[in-house]
């Protein structure tokens, strides 16, 4: 694969195994031809926004990719299906949801797909694993960095998974 495109992504699970799911996810991810990954977070288990519903565990990733955003978004959107994601009630519990939160600097506002993820900067499950492994990536909607933006969000909900063992 030549130099690609620098994307971040979000994982969450909350429904079985999730820290199986997650690490599982993220090395499938990494055989996908046209996608490396370049960095991930730490685990953290984090209480669920939405409907009352189980923890979830989150973490984030940094990708190189050749892939252009629809066809990334097509190919996380299967990888979750892989993982039995079935789609009920918004927002509800899942094995596996992979959200696409930066894709360098660019803003899309399609009906399907939006960039920077519209909801990333009031997110501490996203901009806490984030602020790990992409604290100076500017959010080209707020102008801030994601360090920025992960000190001003409430992380009381958000909580290292097991002293962060991997
Ligand atoms: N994802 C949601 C809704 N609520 N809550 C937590 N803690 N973590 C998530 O990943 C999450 C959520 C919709 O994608
Ligand atoms: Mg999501
Ligand atoms: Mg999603």
């Amino acid at each position: 694969m030549g130099i690609g495109h620098r994307v971040a992504i979000g994982l969450g699970s909350n429904l079985g195994n999730s820290e199986a799911t997650l690490k599982d996810a993220l090395s499938k991810l990494d055989f996908i031809p046209g996608i490396r990954v370049e960095a991930r977070s730490h685990l953290y288990q984090t209480a669920p926004i939405g409907p009352p519903q189980p923890d979830y565990l989150n973490a984030c990733a940094i990708l190189l990719t050749t892939l252009d955003p629809e066809y990334l978004l097509q190919t996380l959107l299967n990888l979750e299906k892989q993982f039995g994601r079935v789609r009920r009630e918004r927002w509800g519990a899942r094995t596996l949801d992979i959200d696409l939160l930066l894709y360098e600097n660019w803003t899309i506002d399609l009906p399907h797909l939006q960039i920077p993820h519209p909801r990333m900067t009031e997110r501490a499950f996203v901009l806490v694993p984030l602020s790990e492994i992409a604290s100076d990536w500017v959010n080209p909607l707020t102008g801030k960095t994601i360090a920025t933006l992960a000190q001003q969000v409430d992380r009381s909900g958000v909580k290292p998974f097991r002293q962060f063992f991997h």
